[in-house]
C-alpha cells in the first residue's frame, strides 16, 4: 500500500450521518484524531455508478486510505485502529493484549447479536404493547449477556471498556447504537418504549452507567443529530407499516 511517511493517510469517508453503520468510523477516525475528506452519500435515491465502483453494495460506510478502498463498518474500524495504535486497541502483540482485544470484540459482538436485534424489533412495534414487549426481552438479553462482561470497577477505574479512560473500539462498535437506544425511547418520539430508562436503571446498572458515560463523548455525539435521526426513523416505520412490510 503506498504510503507517505510519517505524514497522516489521506483518508475519504464515505458516509451519510444518519446511519449507524457509518456513524462507527466516524467515532473511530475522531478518537485517532485523523484528518479526513467526507463524501455524503444520499440512500434516498439509487447509488450512482461512481459509487458502486468505490462499493460493489452500495452500502456506507466505506474509506478510501491512500487509494486503499475498505468496506463494512466493523472492517473499517478494526482497520483503522489497527494501522493507528492508540487507546482504542493495543496492537496484538502478546498474549495479554491478544486476550484483551478478543474481550473487546466479544462484547461487540454479543451488544450486535443479542441486544440489537431488540432495539430493531421495538422500532418495529406497531404498538404500545409491542414495543413494551420488545423492551422487556432487550432488558432480559442485556441482564443475561452484557452486564456480566463489565467486569472492571468503574469507581477506581476508567468508565469505558475493560476500565479505559478513554474510549475504546467496544464503545467505537457499539456507540451509536447505544445513542439510538437511549434517544429514541424517550417519550416525546413514541419510537422505543419509554419504559426502556428505569428497567435498565434497575437491572443493568453497569450498562446503565456505562452507556450514559459513552454518549456523553465528543467523538460519539459530533455528527448525532437526535430529532434528525428520530424523525426520519419514525418516518421509515410508517412507511413500511403502511406498506404492510413489517
Ligand atoms: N454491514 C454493513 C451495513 C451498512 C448499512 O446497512 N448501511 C446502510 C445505511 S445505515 C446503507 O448503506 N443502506 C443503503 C441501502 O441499503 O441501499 C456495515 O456494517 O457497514
Amino acid at each position: 500500500m503506498a504510503t507517505n511517511g510519517t505524514s497522516h493517510p489521506e483518508i475519504i469517508l464515505y458516509t451519510n450521518h444518519g446511519c449507524p453503520w457509518a456513524h462507527r468510523a466516524h467515532i473511530v477516525i475522531k478518537e485517532l484524531g485523523l484528518p479526513y475528506k467526507e463524501e455524503i452519500i444520499d440512500l434516498d435515491r439509487p447509488r450512482d455508478p461512481w459509487y458502486l465502483k468505490v462499493n460493489p453494495r452500495g452500502l456506507v460506510p466505506s474509506i478510501s486510505y491512500n487509494g486503499e478502498i475498505i468496506i463494512e463498518s466493523a472492517v473499517v474500524a478494526q482497520f483503522l485502529a489497527d494501522a493507528h495504535p492508540s487507546s482504542l486497541l493495543p496492537p496484538s502483540t502478546g498474549a495479554s493484549n491478544a486476550l484483551y482485544r478478543a474481550r473487546v470484540n466479544f462484547f461487540a459482538d454479543t451488544f450486535i447479536t443479542k441486544a440489537l436485534p431488540h432495539i430493531f424489533a421495538g422500532q418495529r412495534g406497531q404498538s404500545e404493547a409491542e414495543k413494551d414487549e420488545a423492551a422487556e426481552s432487550l432488558v432480559a438479553a442485556v441482564v443475561k449477556e452484557l452486564e456480566p462482561l463489565f467486569t472492571w470497577d468503574p469507581a477506581s477505574k476508567g468508565p469505558f471498556f475493560g476500565g479505559s479512560e478513554r474510549v475504546t473500539l467496544a464503545e467505537a462498535l457499539t456507540g451509536p447504537f447505544v445513542l439510538r437506544l437511549l434517544a429514541l425511547s424517550k417519550p416525546e418520539y413514541g419510537i422505543l418504549s419509554p419504559k426502556l430508562h428505569a428497567l435498565l436503571e434497575e437491572k443493568t446498572p453497569k450498562f446503565q452507567a456505562w452507556a450514559s458515560r459513552v454518549i456523553e463523548q465528543p467523538s460519539v455525539t459530533y455528527i448525532w443529530n437526535e430529532k434528525a435521526v428520530a424523525e426520519r426513523t419514525k418516518a421509515r416505520f410508517a412507511k413500511l407499516a403502511a406498506e404492510k412490510k413489517l
